[in-house]
């Protein structure tokens, strides 16, 4: 039994949907973010990085989004959801969530963590200014060479889709309007369609 420890509105979601595409079966565990429910010792010893997700699989447990997802995918591969079949497909979705992760979230996560980069009030709102230009040249870039559509990756959808829906739903807060880019907007109503994207929502609530 896999156990996804999210929280609601956080990169957690893209795991969590690609459980469900998956068919695989798993237990969600909601941490309470709010509460600082990620601090608590008892959390700590699931994951010492003291963030979500974290899968708990009957090897260990996994953290690291990209990382998750390609687990999911491999433990599916029915599924078809890490294009295991195409060396260099494979790679180009690994780049992608390696771009997802290393450049894009951290970029959106200046807007409400700037503590982990300094602990000076007034740096911290500076370190604010720039996030919608950083995720506007971030989408923009996602969308003129990576998106090829209807998915990220074509007509085959991958565990991109869910990471990039993901990040996508954080645009508005951040100062952007998605319909500056009209494919990733598409790309967000197509997913809000999936079942299995509709199950996850109405389960986190
Ligand atoms: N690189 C990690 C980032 C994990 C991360 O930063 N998660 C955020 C939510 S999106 C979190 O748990 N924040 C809680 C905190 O910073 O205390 C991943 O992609 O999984």
């Amino acid at each position: 039994m896999l156990t996804l420890y999210y929280a609601k509105g956080t990169c957690s979601l893209a795991s969590h949907i690609a459980l469900e595409e998956a068919g695989l079966d798993y237990r969600a565990e909601r941490v309470d973010l709010a509460a600082k429910a990620q601090q608590t010792p008892e959390y700590l010893a699931i994951n010492p990085k003291g963030r979500v997700p974290a899968l708990a699989t009957d090897k260990g447990v996994l953290t690291e989004t990209p990382a998750i997802l390609s687990y999911i995918a491999a433990l599916a591969p029915e599924a078809g959801l890490g294009l295991a079949d195409d060396a260099f497909a494979h790679a180009r979705l690994q780049s992608f969530m390696a771009y997802m992760n290393s450049t894009v979230h951290p970029a959106h996560a200046h807007r409400l963590r700037g503590s982990r980069w300094t602990d000076d009030p007034a740096a911290i709102e500076a370190l604010k200014v720039k996030v919608p230009q950083n995720m506007r040249d971030g989408f923009a870039l996602i969308q003129n060479e990576i998106f090829e559509g209807p998915f990220v990756f074509g007509e085959t959808y991958t565990v991109a889709d869910p990471y990039l829906f993901t990040v996508a739903g954080w645009l508005e807060g951040d100062g952007v309007d998605i319909a500056e880019f009209p494919a990733i907007n598409a790309h967000r109503q197509r997913m809000a369609e999936r079942p299995a994207v509709q199950r996850v929502l109405q389960a986190i609530g």
